[in-house]
């Protein structure tokens, strides 16, 4: 996907600020944090969305989530912290390429909208 941002960020061709990167995922720090700690995870191959997850793709999903806790305690986040997925116009996604914002460092709201 020439066109979208985290491809370029997994390439390299756009910086970002990473905090754990493997053969599947990558994760950077968000450019708008809405936290203390706001770091996005992103699967490397380009999927655009929660609703375009299958069988044959979520296994990289699964991938993401086995890592957020250690990431989480790298980053000090020991009193708990949020996984936030947009989708699509409604979810208010804003960028199409499958991400989990991973908020933390402060007592978060509860109110989810
Ligand atoms: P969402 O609204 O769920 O699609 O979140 C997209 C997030 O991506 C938003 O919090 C801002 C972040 N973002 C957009 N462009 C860039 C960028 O170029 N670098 C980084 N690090 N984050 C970005």
């Amino acid at each position: 996907m020439n066109d979208c941002i985290f491809c370029k960020i997994i390439d390299g061709s756009i910086p970002s600020k990473k905090v754990y990167e493997d053969e599947q995922i990558l994760a950077f720090h968000d450019v708008q944090p809405q936290a203390p700690v706001h770091v996005l995870f992103v699967p490397k191959e380009h999927i655009c969305c929660a609703d375009a997850i299958t069988e044959e793709n979520a296994s990289v999903v699964a991938h993401i989530f086995t890592k957020i806790p250690g990431v989480a305690k790298s980053l000090g986040l020991v009193n708990g912290y949020r996984i936030i997925n947009n989708c699509g116009d409604d979810g208010c996604q804003s960028v199409k390429h499958l991400h989990f914002h991973l908020l933390g460092g402060k007592q978060l709201r509860a109110e989810m909208d």
